[in-house]
């Protein structure tokens, strides 16, 4: 009887030669976390198919072991202007120089992450693909671009790169052992989550609070929400998703422009919706990109337009697009004729939106806060709206649900040794993830040091949080508060100034081992906060530029100068 365990074998199957598990590296570079999970993801996938696997960091790969790699996967996401993630930029760099070895015997395939509404889009996933082949290596799959809607891309590319390393590892006389006919195991990646990305949960808002004063220019707001029941995780650090729904008036008015029926039926995925509810809750119908103009013009064959798309015209294109959306193009290029189907199939799916979350779960066990900047101009004659912010500010009522889940953000957490000092760098919203760390060093009982510096325009109105910074400050746990505000005098002051004016002591609790944190606008703050470190290292060190630059990758190698910047 099968199954039977008394039983002996009549015949007992010689022992086959045994064939090493081949192994392979999942490479990633990762800023939000998208990246890593996708990389853990191709892992289990990879051990399902029978490789040896691991996720390697960026951050934490020499480039020297890079050739010992037989085969490897390399996702990475591109960030702003064609950049690589932060943890991923010394790597990047590195590979990308002569010092890169020789990759004679590396077979690999790329998926890169990105966002279609930028110019250099996924320009890190096209660096890596163009190089690991230069240095010699052998595609076995071809590199998948994705934007920020990647499932369906990752699907294919991590099921194609598989069976494509899997054929190439087998030996060709497969052993008598394993048929060759067998099937391969099929590449399965991880049951998810109850609430993810995938299958994001509605949380209830508690609460919102409007932190500016009346006169304000800025508009910003405190949220809260209740994650009871969902079993979301999150820690201190890390970043909430908020799935948002476009505003009314603009979705009618995006009807109105495609003279279409909003009651009428199109179909997204196979899944039908009315015209109305689809470009309500289901697709980007504000962001304004090359890959969009070029699939409208399929339909408008509008001469202009496709003068605009030559390759020569990159500059006029970039200009065009600058401050417009969708409707800009509906108005100004209108199709003679276009479905409603047609217009849907040139609109990418609705992407989520990252915040920095404001609040320790220690500290508000249950809930997630975020500090959100709301978005609102005037371009090329019409009012603009952000469509996540706005969503957040005026089209949920506290009462109702929001679509969300948590990203990680791994590095960024306060320190592991509780008595460390942390500096933190937080003008505008950026203040958000250190009201979460210091709520949560305040749970843990860290005695470590805690220093803030923050800015906005006007102390009267823009002191984001200002009653909670100074009761920490009466309570002892924050240590130092200093303050930027730009716009109550004359000449401009920013939060690089104030640590500048402070350079001593800053240097002494680097000294010290401070972690230095930085969060918010990356674009200018963030750049010119890096460059007054620089100043004070070499003031304050007696450093030499070169020596302040080594100073200051050795403090990013240590993860002890963490960003979250956008
Ligand atoms: P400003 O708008 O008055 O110039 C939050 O938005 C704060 O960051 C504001 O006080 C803003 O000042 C300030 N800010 C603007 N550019 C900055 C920069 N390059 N470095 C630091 N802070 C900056």
């Amino acid at each position: 009887r099968a199954g039977s365990g008394s039983a002996t074998p009549a015949t007992v199957a010689p022992a086959a030669a045994p064939v090493a598990t081949p192994e392979l590296t999942v490479l990633y570079g990762t800023e939000s976390g998208n990246s890593e999970s996708l990389a853990d993801l191709t892992v289990k996938a990879a051990k399902a198919a029978g490789f040896k696997s691991k996720a390697v960091n960026m951050a934490d790969l020499k480039l020297g072991k890079l050739k010992d790699i037989q085969n490897l996967l390399v996702i990475v996401s591109t960030w702003g202007e064609g950049d690589p993630p932060e943890t991923a930029a010394d790597f990047y760099e590195a590979f990308m120089s002569d010092k890169a070895p020789k990759l004679a015997d590396t077979r690999f395939s790329v998926m890169g992450l990105g966002d279609t509404s930028y110019e250099d889009f996924c320009k890190m996933g096209k660096d890596f693909d163009a190089r690991l082949e230069a240095l010699g290596g052998k595609r076995i799959a071809d590199r998948v671009d994705a934007d920020v809607d990647y499932d369906d891309d990752f699907a294919k590319w991590h099921k194609a790169a598989l069976k494509a390393l899997k054929a190439a590892a087998q030996p060709a006389a497969a052993p008598a052992s394993a048929p060759a006919s067998a099937p391969a195991p099929a590449a399965q990646p991880a049951a998810p989550i109850k609430y993810s990305r995938k299958n994001p949960f509605p949380a209830e808002l508690n609460e919102r609070v409007m932190l500016n004063g009346e006169g304000s220019a800025k508009e910003t707001i405190h949220l809260e929400f209740s994650l009871e029941g969902s079993g979301l995780e999150y820690q201190a650090g890390d970043a909430l998703a908020v799935v948002p729904h476009n505003a009314e008036d603009v979705v009618e008015d995006f009807i109105q422009t495609a003279k279409l029926d909003a009651e009428g039926p199109v179909l997204i995925k196979e899944r039908e919706f009315t015209l109305r509810e689809a470009l309500t809750s289901q697709l980007d119908i504000t962001s304004l990109s090359m890959p969009v103009i070029k699939r409208y013009n399929e339909i408008a064959k509008d001469p202009k337009l496709a003068e605009l798309l030559d390759p020569s015209n990159k500059a006029e294109l970039q200009s065009y697009i600058y401050g417009r959306e969708i409707i800009d193009l509906l108005h100004e290029f209108p199709a003679k004729e276009i479905s409603a189907d047609a217009l849907v199939g040139i609109m990418r799916k609705l992407p989520p939106r990252l915040y920095s979350i404001a609040s320790s779960p220690k500290a508000h066990p249950g809930e997630v806060h975020l500090t959100v900047g709301v978005v609102r101009y005037d371009a090329h004659g019409r009012n603009r709206k952000g469509v996540c912010s706005t969503y957040l500010a005026e089209r949920i009522a506290e009462g109702e649900k929001a679509d969300v889940f948590v990203t990680p953000n791994k590095h960024f957490k306060v320190p592991a040794d509780n008595d460390l000092p942390m500096i933190m760098v937080g003008p505008g919203t950026g203040i958000a993830p250190f009201r979460a760390f210091i709520e949560e060093r305040k749970e843990l009982g860290a005695k470590g040091d805690n220093w803030l510096f923050f800015g906005d325009q006007h102390y009267l109105t823009d002191f984001l949080y200002q009653t909670e910074w100074q009761d920490y400050l009466a309570d002892g746990i924050l240590t130092k508060l200093d303050l930027a505000f730009s716009r109550d005098q004359k000449e401009k002051v920013y939060v690089q100034d104030r640590m500048r004016e402070n350079s001593k002591e800053l240097y002494a609790w680097l000294e010290k081992g401070a972690y230095f944190y930085v969060c918010g606008d990356a674009s200018r703050m963030a750049t010119d906060v890096d460059v007054a470190l620089h100043d004070i290292l070499q003031q304050e060190g007696g450093l030499s530029e070169d020596d302040a630059k080594a100073y200051v990758k050795k403090l990013k190698d240590d993860k002890r100068y963490l960003r979250d910047v956008y």
